[in-house]
């Protein structure tokens, strides 16, 4: 007999030998990747994905623009299919990186079409189906396969594509990336350690509202413990920059709130600062530091220190994606089968025709 969440639990617990798969799978390619990118020289970088791979996209935009100098942004798939022309400027002189587990969303297929007959020249995708009607519409394939999953939820395909997106991003502006391949070794050392306080927070508090701040590339992440929170336990839960809950969300912190803070390592002072003026008002805080320190209010999980700040975002997730699951199993709901979602949102194609 299944056993609730089963396979959620199992693929969060086992994701370094993701990261390690996905770290392989780009050091195959990294200096084929390095020649397209010189030869092509894009003036800008538009990155696409849907659910939770459009929140990858915002951490992977962030640290292209961060490291390479080059403009880039991300968008929801949705967008170049319904506005195409109007978000795609030049679409001769843009890369278009598209992000997708299954490799079969109708959103991000439909956007390459829109993006190559606009004039758009390049493609590259990352992906765990390396075989997917995605990856055969690319130019430069970065596959994740090892991350594959059962769970519709995603966890350990996120992390692992992040890790290929953090790569790639390194590695095309010239930086050593040789700290990455300590991910998979600090991903275990960050389960072992996150876990108990995950599971107490998701289970001990009564808790009805969770809100999940990040800034720079963590707001990418914060936006996808949003998400994680929603769809696995079908809570309330909202993703803010740390400065913009000053602007209005903070009407809603109360006794019955969690608000974890992703800290910077270059903003962490100013972010603990929010924390602390939340749990004043009688919220419950989880600060997530790479950096030693003691504020942040209630709570606090000390995240690896030594890495540079393009390579720490993936360390957040373990934690995010197990209170997710706790939460869930708590409620007494099945992970492995959220309410209302399918593992892949398919649309009838012929109902958005070309401009
Ligand atoms: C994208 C996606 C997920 C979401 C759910 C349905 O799929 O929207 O982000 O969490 O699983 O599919 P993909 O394009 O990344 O395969």
């Amino acid at each position: 007999m299944a056993i609730r969440g089963q396979h959620t639990l199992a693929e969060i617990t086992s994701q370094p030998e993701a990261w390690a798969d996905a770290l392989r799978a780009f050091a195959a390619r990294q200096a084929e990747l390095k020649r397209a990118w010189v030869s092509l020289n894009p003036n800008q970088v538009v990155i696409i994905g849907c659910g939770s791979t459009y929140y990858l996209s915002q951490t992977a935009a962030w640290l292209f623009r961060g490291l390479t100098g080059v403009p880039a942004c991300a968008y929801p798939s949705s967008e170049i299919v319904l506005f195409g022309p109007q978000v795609l400027a030049r679409p001769h002189d843009t890369l278009l990186v598209t992000i997708s587990r299954s490799g079969t969303t109708s959103e991000t297929l439909i956007a390459i079409d829109r993006f190559r007959r606009l004039g758009g020249r390049t493609v590259w995708s990352i992906t765990c189906y390396p075989d997917s009607p995605l990856a055969k519409s690319a130019d430069l394939v970065l596959p994740a396969e090892a991350a594959q999953e059962q769970s519709i939820a995603q966890t350990r395909s996120f992390a692992s594509m992040l890790v290929l997106a953090q790569a790639m991003a390194a590695a095309l502006a010239g930086q050593d990336i040789s700290p990455l391949n300590t991910l998979p070794g600090l991903g275990w050392k960050v389960l072992e350690q996150t876990a108990p306080i995950a599971k107490e927070l998701a289970t001990g508090s009564d808790l009805d509202g969770f809100f999940f701040l990040g800034s720079g590339p963590q707001y990418g992440i914060a936006s996808e413990a949003m998400l994680k929170m929603k769809e696995m336990s079908l809570s309330h839960s909202e993703a803010f920059h740390f400065f913009e809950f000053r602007h209005g969300p903070k009407s809603m912190v109360n006794g019955r709130t969690l608000v974890v803070g992703l800290l910077s390592q270059r903003a962490s002072a100013h972010e603990e600062q929010v924390l602390d003026e939340i749990a004043a008002l009688g919220g419950h805080t989880l600060a997530m530091a790479t950096l030693p320190g003691t504020g942040g209010g209630t709570h606090r999980i000390q995240l690896p220190s030594h890495l540079p700040a393009w390579a720490t975002p993936v360390l957040y997730l373990p934690p995010l994606q197990l209170l997710a699951y706790y939460r869930a199993i708590g409620k007494g709901l099945d992970p492995d089968r959220p309410r209302n979602l399918d593992p892949v949102v398919f649309l009838d194609e012929s109902d958005f025709s070309p401009d």
